[in-house]
């Protein structure tokens, strides 16, 4: 196992004390240890937010985008780049609010990168505004009557575009979360990992009594992660246990195997041919 300290940097960090990114933090680096990829090796992805702020806390490579568009760069990344591990690290008014269509594209096109949601249910960097999976009547400041949408349910909603690789994670449990992200890694296509992650500041309902008292680790002999109706009724329960772990993996087919050109893998590997292009030109 790689010495986890390789991945640190010291990059000046300023989210709150109990910041339950650090939890999610600390889980990708003892991800990326376990699984030995030396920190040149990985490339991280994000947006905007505090969540999105995780790759500057890692001594890998990174590029930090726009608000929403961490996927379409990833894919990008991908398409150029089949061997190297992406991991995106979104929050869940990144991924579900200003990137949603982007998700749905991703989730789709079955882009092969690991996707992690620090899902704090509010928008944190900007002060505390109801996200999309803010429940129903959460107050805050910018909506002290109430958020007065339902909240999105992320799990259900992969479930429903044949994503192949989905899982729940708790920033309390990085243990179990580092384990799931070496799972997702592994995963040829999409996966994602909504982390049930808490915001000490601006979230004062989901807090770590809260998720303590409710998370209950999934237990695999009885719950088949191929069972894909078992794995909706599951997520469809309501909030008085929250069971965290893989909720469903099928074999799928990753997007760059889906493109005829990219069968022999991505195009910077070849060789450049002026007379090849010549032709297509002399044919149109
Ligand atoms: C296109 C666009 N819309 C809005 C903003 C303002 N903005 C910056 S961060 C943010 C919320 C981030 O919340 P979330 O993604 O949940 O991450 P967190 O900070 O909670 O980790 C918003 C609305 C922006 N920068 N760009």
């Amino acid at each position: 196992m790689t010495d986890v300290s390789l991945y640190h940097n010291d990059f000046e960090n300023k989210w709150c004390p109990g910041c339950g990114n650090f939890g999610v933090l600390n889980a990708v680096k003892s991800a990326l240890a376990h699984m030995d990829i030396p920190p040149e090796k990985v490339l991280l992805i994000s947006g905007i937010g505090q969540a999105a702020k995780t790759p500057h806390f890692l001594n890998c490579n990174f590029f930090h985008g726009l608000h929403g568009r961490a996927l379409p760069v990833a894919t990008g990344a991908r398409l150029a780049n089949h061997d190297l591990p992406i991991l995106v690290h979104m929050g869940d008014g990144d991924c579900y609010g200003e990137g949603g269509n982007h998700l749905l594209a991703a989730m789709r096109r079955n882009i092969d990168v690991t996707l992690l949601i620090h899902d704090n249910r509010v928008y944190g960097l900007t002060k505390g505004q109801a996200s999309p999976t803010a429940e129903y009547g959460f107050s805050t400041k910018a909506q002290p009557f109430g958020a007065l949408s339902d909240p999105l349910k992320p799990i259900p909603l992969a479930l429903s575009q044949g994503v192949g690789f989905i899982a729940r994670g708790y920033c309390g449990e990085t243990d179990h979360l580092s384990r799931l992200i070496q799972k997702a890694i592994a995963y040829p296509g999409f996966s994602m990992i909504d982390i049930l992650q808490v915001c000490v500041s601006y979230n004062p309902v989901n807090t770590y009594e809260y998720y303590n008292e409710r998370v209950y680790l999934l237990d695999e002999t009885k719950h088949r992660a191929d069972d894909w109706h078992g794995a909706m009724d599951l997520s469809l329960q309501g909030e008085d246990r929250i069971p965290i772990g893989l909720i469903y993996q099928k074999q799928t087919i990753p997007f760059t195997k889906r493109i005829k050109t990219l069968e022999h893998g991505p195009l910077f590997h070849r060789s450049f041919d002026p007379a090849a292009v010549q032709a297509v030109l002399d044919d149109l």
